[in-house]
């Protein structure tokens, strides 16, 4: 049997190498919230990401080339092609919330992007906006301004990478409002294969690199639920916790309600039963 190497550890994901040109991306069950792991698992959510995760690539050929190259039998782990990753986080808002409601307030602008005045927390910008950010080796990604990004990556692919994302965005966000999810926010991460050409890389269009949010519901002027992982903050907020780990452990009805809603997300999304995509994952690829 040969070696498999594991070459890097998310906070809820594994990374190993296959070979020279082949990774296995592998999302465990662990979920994290303030930016804690906690020591409860959540069943099968490795799962849902991974299978929603394909499911998207499957749809957006068209759009960019992507890494995947197979989904193991598991339905957890994915061989992709080994890109050289550009050295920036593409990230689309379609609504303000998080780090683009704070400097938005703090500055009327979101990475150069001067927005009208008068916008409140969860509006939908009036067209989606690419506001990158560095990788922080450690710690929270930092916005940056579309120069600064410019100037990490070079000019030509800056401007692919920012219609590239701009065009997964649209799509994915209309397809998901029209099943009942809004893509407030994404984080897509680009790289280049061995051709040099721009590949969309890592996970795509999940509730762990995107903020979901129920459509059913939505309102302006304040924050909004998480579509995946509210239940497990308002158990975190109600026990009191101060946010420094170790996170508490969560109650059975926490867990399976979250379970149920990364389910759900699954179903409504991909429009394929989940326990089809356990019996075989290939079926997102159909
Ligand atoms: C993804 C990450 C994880 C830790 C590197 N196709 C690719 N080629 C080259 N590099 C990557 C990929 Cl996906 C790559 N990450 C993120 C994932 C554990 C870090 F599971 N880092």
């Amino acid at each position: 049997m040969s070696e498999v190497i594991h070459v890097g550890s998310g906070k809820v994901r594994e990374l190993y190498a296959l070979d020279e040109e082949r990774l296995l991306l592998v999302a465990s069950d662990r979920i994290s919230t303030f930016d804690v792991v906690l020591p409860t698992e959540i069943p099968d959510k490795g799962r849902v990401l991974t299978g929603l995760s394909a499911f998207w690539f499957a749809r957006t050929r068209d759009i960019v080339p992507n890494h995947l190259h197979a989904l193991r039998p598991d339905g957890r782990s994915t061989e992709c092609r080994r890109l050289e990753m550009l050295p920036i986080e593409c990230v689309v808002r379609g609504y303000l919330a998080g780090s683009g409601w704070k400097d938005y307030r703090a500055t009327g602008a979101v990475c150069g992007h001067a927005l009208p005045e008068g916008l409140v927390e969860s509006a939908r910008l009036p067209a989606p906006i690419f506001t990158p950010a560095t990788k922080a080796q450690e710690g929270h990604d930092e916005n940056i301004t579309r120069d600064q990004a410019a100037e990490l990556v070079g000019r030509k692919l800056f401007d692919e990478a920012e219609r590239v994302s701009l065009a997964l965005y649209r799509y994915a966000a209309e397809y998901a409002a029209e099943r009942g999810i809004l893509i407030a926010d994404t984080k897509f991460e680009l790289g280049l294969d061995a051709n040099g050409e721009l590949t969309l890389g890592d996970e795509v269009l999940t509730p762990d690199s995107s903020r979901f949010w129920p459509a059913d519901g939505y309102a302006t002027g304040g924050a909004q639920p998480s579509y995946d992982k509210q239940f497990v903050r308002d158990f975190c907020d109600a026990a009191g916790w101060d946010k420094e780990p170790p996170g508490p452990e969560l109650p059975s009805d926490v867990v399976d309600g979250t379970r149920a809603r990364y389910v759900e997300a699954f179903e409504r999304l991909s429009g394929i039963p989940f326990a089809d995509y356990v019996a075989d994952p290939d079926v997102v690829l159909e």
